[in-house]
């Protein structure tokens, strides 16, 4: 991972597609930051500015190689899992 590179969850406990993505890194090893957008209001209002809706799983990928600002934002449950097997299997 790139030195100042963040992977930044934002989920929820309860919601399963969340808890694929959870589990799909902690068996890849990877650490993300969990952000619960239930427990933190500042966590839903990311969420909401950068994506126009609360559906979550999303993926920040912040600082990464080539980014402008703002980083990358990546929905879709699969997505996510598909994206950290292919960095980090
Ligand atoms: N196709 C999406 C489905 C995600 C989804 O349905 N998430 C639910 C919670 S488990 C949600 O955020 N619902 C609230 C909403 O969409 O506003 C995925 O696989 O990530």
């Amino acid at each position: 991972m790139a030195e100042a590179e963040a992977l930044i969850l934002y989920h929820f406990e309860a919601c399963s597609f969340c808890a694929v993505v959870r589990s799909a890194a902690d068996g890849l090893g990877v650490e993300l930051e969990l952000r619960d957008i239930r427990k933190n209001q500042n966590y839903a209002r990311e969420l909401a500015e950068a994506m126009g809706r609360m559906t979550v799983p999303v993926l920040h990928i912040e600082g990464s190689e080539g980014d402008e600002g703002g980083g990358q934002w990546l929905p879709e449950s699969a997505d996510i899992i598909e994206y950290l097997k292919q960095r980090f299997r």
